[in-house]
């Protein structure tokens, strides 16, 4: 993608802020003008150059030589802006530094390290679902019920931390995701507990808070082999404790309430279970949990003509190549027929995330719990967003559900 420079135009401009309330509650017309506008959108308020069509967020997504992450992936340019936290050994850097960080995580978190994990897992989600279908009759919010009380038993054990404050996990999530984006009054509301929350999550990376046997223990087994050294274990073990809740609460909450819009989805997911992952792939690219990343042009880089000056942010809206119509067919339908596979829901190239086998093993065992007993699931009441700057994410999710017989 990186072409000659010598014929530069000027690319459309927008003064639209993405992170204003209105368009984090409903992206789909800023998403739809912005891929319209062309493929590079100046976006003045924040001097940010824009992409929203798949091929050039994904060209973007995987030449890391070009777009670095290392002045991070927010709108913050680390260069000249002191980031909020030491920066993420993952998420935030670039080879070689980020290597080692990653080779590592991605052992923890491969397919065979997780197989031990599964019979548990669907235990639980059973128990969850058993819950719900047993309980003050049958209408809920199935984002407290089920998307957030699953991956909080499930996965804070799975790290190996300990009982107390895990209620911190979801505001920390929150809060470091809002602050990818401008310092608007969703950052400022976190402002208040940002010392509070950091200093217990800290506190959580520690050897010694950590039980034997899950991931966190398995990340400081990898210092001892000296595959990290001591000071990265525990940044390694924050961006668990990071990317790993927010992400699927709102990853699974994307999920149901596609199934409580979607009814025939619903009866084609209960006639073939086995459809769970390819469900979750689907939501993920219909919703979009992740919105949003940064990157930060490492040269004078020309995309389909434009020149994104050296130094310069490049803000990658994941959410609308994931509905861009030029790459999918009628990209609006959610539609457990189409392979998602290719959606840039969880990145894609070197940073693609390292946890979705993780994400997909909670999806699959909530979801064959849910559709091994419940005949029909539909909304109950309006849904309520939750706004935050990079999560497209949930506070209520009133649903109605009818027992199998
Ligand atoms: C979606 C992600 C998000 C937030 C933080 C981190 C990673 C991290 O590594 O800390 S990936």
């Amino acid at each position: 993608m990186t072409e000659t420079l010598h014929t530069s135009v000027t690319p459309p401009a927008s003064n639209a802020d993405p992170f204003a309330q209105e368009h984090l509650e409903h992206p789909e017309s800023l998403h739809q003008a912005l891929r319209e506008a062309g493929p590079v959108v100046h976006l003045t308020r924040y001097d940010v150059h824009a992409l929203a069509r798949y091929e050039e967020v994904h060209a973007a997504l995987v030449d890391w030589q070009t777009f670095q992450s290392a002045a991070g992936v927010g709108l913050a340019n680390f260069r000249h802006e002191k980031p909020w936290r030491p920066p993420s050994l993952l998420l935030e850097a670039d080879p070689p530094h980020h290597d080692a960080p990653r080779r590592v995580l991605r052992e923890i978190l491969a397919p065979p390290a997780l197989r031990r994990l599964r019979e548990r897992w669907q235990t639980t989600a059973e128990e969850l679902v058993d819950a719900v279908l047993t309980g003050e009759g049958t209408h809920f919010d199935a984002f407290d019920r089920l998307a957030k009380a699953f991956p909080l038993r499930v996965f804070p054990d799975a790290v190996g931390l300990g009982s107390e404050g895990r209620d911190n996990l979801l505001p920390y999530g929150n809060m470091a995701f809002n602050a990818f984006g401008p310092r608007n009054d969703l950052v400022k509301a976190d402002a208040p507990r940002m010392a509070e929350l950091s200093a217990w999550v800290g506190a959580q990376c520690a050897r010694e808070a950590l039980d034997e046997e899950g991931f966190g223990a398995a990340i400081w087994a990898a210092a001892d082999r000296g595959d990290l050294t001591p000071e990265q274990a525990p940044l390694v073990v924050r961006s668990l404790l990071t990317a790993g809740v927010d992400t699927t609460v709102h990853g699974l909450a994307a999920t149901l309430y596609a199934f409580a819009t979607h009814p025939d989805q619903w009866q084609r997911l209960r006639e073939r279970p086995e459809l769970a992952r390819v469900a979750f792939d689907e939501a993920v690219r219909w919703q979009s949990p992740v919105q949003t990343f940064f990157r930060t042009a490492t040269t004078d880089v020309s995309v389909a003509g434009t020149v994104i000056p050296e130094g310069g942010k490049i803000l990658m809206f994941l959410g609308a190549a994931n509905r861009d119509p030029a790459r999918w067919d009628d990209p609006d339908r959610f539609d457990l027929a189409r392979d998602p596979s290719g959606h840039v829901g969880f990145g894609m190239g070197i940073h693609q995330c390292v946890g979705q086998h993780v994400a997909r093993l909670e999806a699959e065992a909530l979801l064959t719990a849910l559709a091994r007993r419940v005949d029909h699931i539909e909304l109950a009441g309006e849904p309520r967003r939750h706004l935050n700057n990079t999560l497209r994410s949930w506070a209520a999710l009133p649903v109605r559900i009818r027992p199998a017989r």
